[in-house]
């Protein structure tokens, strides 16, 4: 039975398949270990590796000279001068790469076998994109494995059709003072057939004058399973969407024990649509952040995969989970984006499931007449 999948999919099995053994796993292994053996282990573990935005980040705490030239020609580079040009002169993309993508998605299911032209084009193209991601931090495109489902039931659904949040099985998390603002029940509504969490400057409520935003966490807590959102991120800078277990005590070294005891897990942050260069305006992180994994206490842990939407501003996606006895598997619409084992192993923890818009720590940049709201059509869960 010949495997459905895309193009870039193929490619990239193709060139690491030549290129290196067993490639499609991540390394268990901290930033800081990463540091230390990256260049020793790289002929073994393959690409995979590069796609960790925590090497890149590891650069630019060691060297800040190298990082600060890294991204001078990476603005160079990137700023309408090469890759855009380029697409746009072949007319395959408007903009956005992601359209280029789905293009070249069109091709599906050819052989493994054999050299061909589309391969060979396909290849060269996830070689780029595997060393924009190393060097340049840029996210990368779902390319692994697709979705199924076939061995799990729904076990949760919501599809937000009702006038108001089920305070039965959701309740509005952490009201109150958070970072530079407030979280506020007021601010979680639902309308047409979508949870609606808004940001905005509110002069006379409940915390009093300052910027409000929201969440909702669902009052069951889970261990394993898999679980989707679909929504579309805020469409703003300063806040941001995000999606996310947060178990009892992920960042306490002896509790979390390098995950293991829990850990938090972020399926997707999507840092709001300020982003300088355009390939990374549709990016969005999906991490496992632990301690305890090493002997320092205070060192939080963290893995984190940069991939790539569809238009996640102004268009439904889905980010989902897959967290199984072994790994965490992350998906962007029905495409593994990456997955890992991270620290000593997956969270064993029941853990809260956690729709929230973000409030950053300072600085908030928007007019206060401006609003901006994370729409989610629907939150579903399957367990095994
Ligand atoms: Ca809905």
């Amino acid at each position: 039975m010949t495997e459905k999948r895309s193009v870039p999919a193929c490619a990239l099995d193709l060139i690491s398949g030549y290129l290196y053994p067993n490639p499609r796993y991540c390394l268990p292994i901290s930033d800081r270990q990463r540091r230390g053996r990256f260049f020793a282990v790289f002929p073994k573990t393959g690409l995979q590796i590069i796609r960790e935005s925590c090497m890149i980040e590891t650069v630019k705490k060691d060297a800040a000279a190298t990082y600060a030239a890294i991204q001078f020609i990476g603005k160079i580079f990137q700023k309408e001068i090469f890759m855009e040009k380029i697409f746009e002169l072949l007319g395959w993309t408007n903009g956005q790469i992601c359209r280029f993508w789905e293009w070249i998605g069109l091709f599906k299911n050819f052989s493994f076998s054999g050299f061909s032209l589309k391969k060979f084009f396909a290849g060269i193209l996830v070689a780029f994109e595997l060393f924009n991601a190393a060097a340049f931090k840029t996210p990368v495109h779902p390319y692994g494995q697709v979705l199924d489902l076939s061995d799990y039931q729904l076990v949760f659904c919501d599809e937000f059709d009702a006038d108001a949040l089920n305070t039965d099985v959701w309740y509005t998390r952490g009201n109150g003072a958070r970072r530079s603002g407030y979280n506020g029940a007021s601010q979680v509504k639902q309308e047409n057939g979508n949870l609606i969490i808004t940001g905005e400057y509110l002069e006379n409520a409940e915390y009093g004058e300052g910027w409000y935003a929201g969440a909702v966490a669902l009052r069951q807590k889970y261990t394993k399973g898999y679980f989707e959102i679909k929504c579309i991120c805020n469409d703003s800078k300063d806040f941001w969407s995000a999606f996310w277990f947060q178990g009892s005590h992920p960042y306490d070294a002896e509790l979390s024990n390098g995950g293991v005891g829990s850990a938090e897990i972020d399926i997707f942050e999507a840092f709001g649509n300020d982003k300088i260069l355009k390939n990374n305006r549709n990016a969005l992180d999906q991490t496992v952040w632990c301690n305890g994994f090493d002997d320092d206490d205070e060192h939080l842990d963290k893995c984190s995969f940069s991939s790539i939407g569809n238009d996640i501003f102004h268009e439904y996606n889905t980010y989902g989970l897959e967290w199984t006895d072994d790994e965490y598997i992350f998906y962007i619409n029905g495409v593994e984006t990456g997955r890992t084992s991270f620290g000593n192993g997956v969270s064993t923890d029941t853990e809260e499931l956690i729709v929230s818009l973000e409030i950053p720590e300072a600085g908030i940049t928007l007019d206060k007449s401006e609003k901006t709201e994370f729409i989610v059509d629907y939150v579903k869960v399957w367990q095994k």
